[in-house]
């Protein structure tokens, strides 16, 4: 059955049956002390508010019985699938593969890699690893949705101008509608993190819709 939430720049209708909820790299090297997000030079804190709202949302998708899915963006240990010029980038003295505080920079299995203990994915729930800011660039996103029949994502994670809006980019350029809640994402720049949000619901919903999670969750509650 249909249902409806209310959104910018119009209403979306959505089935919660081909509907998933997608969390974008809630992982300790964004949103923690020491990680990627801070050899970068960002305030980490700022991060910080996106987990409430997402911890919500995740928590009215499972008891909707909706998808959920995970990302983490990082690399393998022989950083085989890290673009060089992904590593070069920022000429950081510490940076992708090199050791932090939380183990090597955006690397698969060390402990700044891992999604914070706040948003931890269940067994079912499928986690996608990308190399990239995109979550369907190299990997199986597409394959999966696909498999699981999901034509809407809600969207929510980090960091919205980066990898938010550009998995949410590519995926509605598969056809897929996505739904960004406006507080369960953030930014380490504020007014990025704003006008992020408008580019995606301008010119019609250029790329989607934008609401606050509170509008997500009573439309799939
Ligand atoms: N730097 C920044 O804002 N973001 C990233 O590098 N990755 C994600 O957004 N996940």
């Amino acid at each position: 059955m249909k249902k409806e939430i209310v959104a910018q720049p119009y209403n979306l209708k959505f089935d919660p049956k081909t509907t998933a909820l997608i969390v974008i790299d809630m992982q300790r090297d964004f949103v923690e002390e020491g990680g990627f997000g801070t050899l970068l030079g960002n305030d980490v804190s700022l991060l910080r508010a996106a987990i409430k709202p997402c911890q919500a949302l995740l928590k009215a998708a499972r008891q909707a019985g909706l998808r959920v899915l995970h990302t983490r963006e990082g690399h393998d240990p022989s950083m085989s699938d890290c673009a060089p010029t992904k590593k070069a980038r920022g000429n950081l003295k510490t940076g992708i593969g090199d050791s932090g505080p939380m183990g090597r920079i955006l690397i698969r299995g060390e402990k700044g890699h891992g999604i914070i203990p706040e948003l931890q994915p269940l067994p079912t729930e499928a986690v996608i690893d990308k190399p990239g800011k995109g979550s369907f660039y190299g990997t199986d996103l597409d394959l999966i949705l696909r498999n699981y029949g999901i034509s809407t994502l809600l969207v929510c994670g980090v960091t919205t101008e980066v990898c938010v809006t550009t998995t949410v980019r590519e995926a509605n350029d598969r056809g897929y509608e996505c739904v960004v809640a406006s507080d369960a994402v953030a930014s380490y720049f504020p007014e990025y993190n704003r006008m992020a949000l408008e580019m995606i619901q301008a010119q019609g919903g250029i790329f989607g819709w934008v609401t606050p999670s509170q509008h997500i969750i009573e439309a799939i509650s």
